[in-house]
């Protein structure tokens, strides 16, 4: 089925409210963990303290910026929701940080997390409201620079970070494609095909870890692991 259009979603019926009730919250949810995750990496990255409370005032934007697009629809986001979709991730996050993995907090906020929310804006703003798009249009641009800072630091610290990647890849693609699942009846609601979801995040994941140093045949490798169980 070919993504909808704009011109003929009603962005004003109770079944479009109620999906964007959960994605909604999902994205203000996500800014919000986004916010948190760089303002504790400050304390794992010193020297990068300034760049990185930079990112966290952009999620905190981004984080407005969603909220205001619920009100504008009359929406009240399910936030109990969106803190259990992010449960494991968040957790996986917490526990990396506490053990002073840096690599593995970078790759779950700065690869996995980032690459997620630019496929999902990329692909919602052909079929947002106007107030939305504009909004979303603005956020997805700041979060290539927060995908950026993850490449630059990986890439530079590769060898040294390279198995650490993996295993952390390992542990923490295949929760996307659950997370994926979960919304994916929302999502098709809001005008949002899976497919292109997940083709969109490949793209950006794969060009993600090219520029971090990995070889085409560790990308495809990487990129789909636990793929295929969702
Ligand atoms: C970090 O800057 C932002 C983190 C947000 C993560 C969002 C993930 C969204 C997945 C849900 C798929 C539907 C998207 C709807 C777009 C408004
Ligand atoms: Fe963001
Ligand atoms: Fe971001």
């Amino acid at each position: 089925m070919p993504q909808l259009e704009a011109s003929v979603i009603d962005f004003q019926s109770e079944t479009y409210k109620d999906a964007y009730s959960r994605i909604n919250a999902i994205v203000i949810e996500g800014e919000q963990e986004a916010n948190e995750n760089y303002i504790r990496l400050t304390e794992l990255l010193p020297d990068s303290k300034e760049q990185l409370l930079g990112l966290a005032r952009m999620e905190n934007r981004h984080k407005k910026g969603f909220e205001a697009c619920g009100r504008n629809l009359s929406v009240a986001p399910d936030m109990e929701f969106a803190r259990q979709f992010f449960a494991q991730l968040h957790q996986n996050f917490q526990q990396a940080a506490a053990e002073n993995k840096v690599v593995t907090c970078l790759l779950i906020q700065s690869l996995i997390i980032e690459c997620f929310a630019i496929a999902a804006y990329n692909i919602y703003i052909p079929v947002a409201d106007d107030f939305a798009r504009k909004i979303t249009e603005g956020v997805v641009k700041d979060e290539y620079t927060h995908l950026n800072f993850g490449e630059e630091w990986l890439k530079a610290n590769f060898e040294a970070s390279k198995a650490e990647l993996e295993t952390a890849n390992r542990q923490n693609l295949p929760l996307v494609w659950q997370m994926l699942n979960q919304v994916e009846t929302d999502a098709e609601i809001l005008g949002m095909e899976k497919e292109a979801l997940v083709e969109d995040f490949m793209i950006q994941y794969g060009e993600a870890l090219g520029n971090i140093g990995f070889s085409t045949r560790e990308i495809m490798r990487m990129s789909a692991m636990g793929l295929s169980a969702a």
